[in-house]
């Protein structure tokens, strides 16, 4: 008997340690934002060519034990351009994964908006990123389709609703 008793003690402090590594270790949830800005010569909008203007965030959020992952997301864009109508707008996730934000109609063009979802559900479904990783570099690629009019990004900004 005793040498079994013996034995239980020192096994039961050796689990304690790892049940607390397993519980929750802080908020399950949160969000934040990551925004870049720009200066006129650096981020204009090349007229009239499908390469378009590249621009990148690139996110490093601390995610712990475990990467964060997407729950939600807004894209805003402030964009200077005396015809919108000119443009289309891609989001590309790290992984490649492109989401058209507004595409360019040429029969009948429209103005982006500047926050997507709040403004207007994109032409594209952000919830194809949802639960995908939040770090690394993301990509908004800004394209211009007619000639005689030109414009440039001032700012672009990610608000990411995560899971831990
Ligand atoms: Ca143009």
């Amino acid at each position: 008997m005793s040498p079994i008793k013996l034995l239980r003690v020192p096994l039961l402090l050796a689990a304690g340690p790892l049940l607390v590594s397993c519980g929750p270790v802080g908020p399950k949830t949160g969000s934040m934002q990551s925004a870049h800005n720009y200066d006129e010569t650096s981020a204009g909008i090349p007229d009239n060519d499908p390469r378009g203007l590249n621009a990148t965030l690139k996110l490093l959020a601390p995610g712990g034990e475990r990467p964060l992952t997407i729950r939600g997301l807004t894209v805003e864009t402030s964009i200077v351009h005396a015809r919108k109508s000119d443009l289309d707008l891609t989001l590309i996730h790290p992984d490649g994964t492109q989401v058209i934000l507004h595409r360019f109609d040429p029969a009948n063009p429209t103005d982006p908006a500047s926050t997507y979802p709040a403004d207007r559900q994109p032409n594209g479904l952000l919830s194809v990123l949802n639960g995908k990783p939040t770090n690394g570099l993301w990509r908004l690629v800004i394209r211009d389709h007619r000639a005689g009019v030109t414009g440039h990004l001032e700012r672009w900004a990610l608000d990411l609703d995560y899971n831990r």
